[in-house]
């Protein structure tokens, strides 16, 4: 059990202003903040940060929204850090989520479902890492 995860605030919500609220939301569940930046991905940089979807239908998609706008990209600490954001964060659809949950409140759908949160300790390394140097983390 680690106590990092990784996370995205993706293009639908920081374009609909919900930074703010998503932010607060976790940092209310008790996670704190390792390294957090504002960037926008670039087609490629986004097929590489999913590179384990590229055979998936959705990828094209994916990609597309992921590099369509701004993103806050953040390493998050908290005790059971990965399994407990994912419970925060609630179902990849929207639809499926848990009332309360970031992506009950604040996705629109399957795809545009507001919030990225790593699935295994392993990955929250990998998406760290490819994110953030060692300079950037406090
Ligand atoms: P999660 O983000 O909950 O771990 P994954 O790993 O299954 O979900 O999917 C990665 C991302 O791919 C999702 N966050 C979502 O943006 C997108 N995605 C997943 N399934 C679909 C789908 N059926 N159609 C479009 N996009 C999808």
């Amino acid at each position: 059990m680690s106590n990092r995860t990784f996370t995205m605030i993706k293009p639908d919500a920081t374009s609909k202003g919900y930074t703010g609220a998503i932010l607060q939301q976790i940092l209310e569940a008790g996670f704190t903040i390792k390294a957090m930046k504002w960037t926008r991905l670039t087609t490629e940089q986004a097929g590489l940060f999913y590179d384990i979807h590229r055979e998936r239908p959705f990828f094209g998609e994916l990609v597309d929204f992921m590099s369509s706008g701004p993103i806050v990209a953040a390493i998050l600490e908290k005790e059971n850090a990965v399994a407990d954001f994912r419970k925060l964060i609630g179902a990849t659809n929207p639809a499926q989520a848990e009332e309360g949950t970031i992506r009950k409140r604040f996705a629109a759908s399957v795809g545009e479902n507001a919030v990225h949160g790593s699935d295994s300790d392993e990955n929250a390394v990998i998406e760290g890492n490819f994110f953030f140097s060692q300079l950037e983390r406090f």
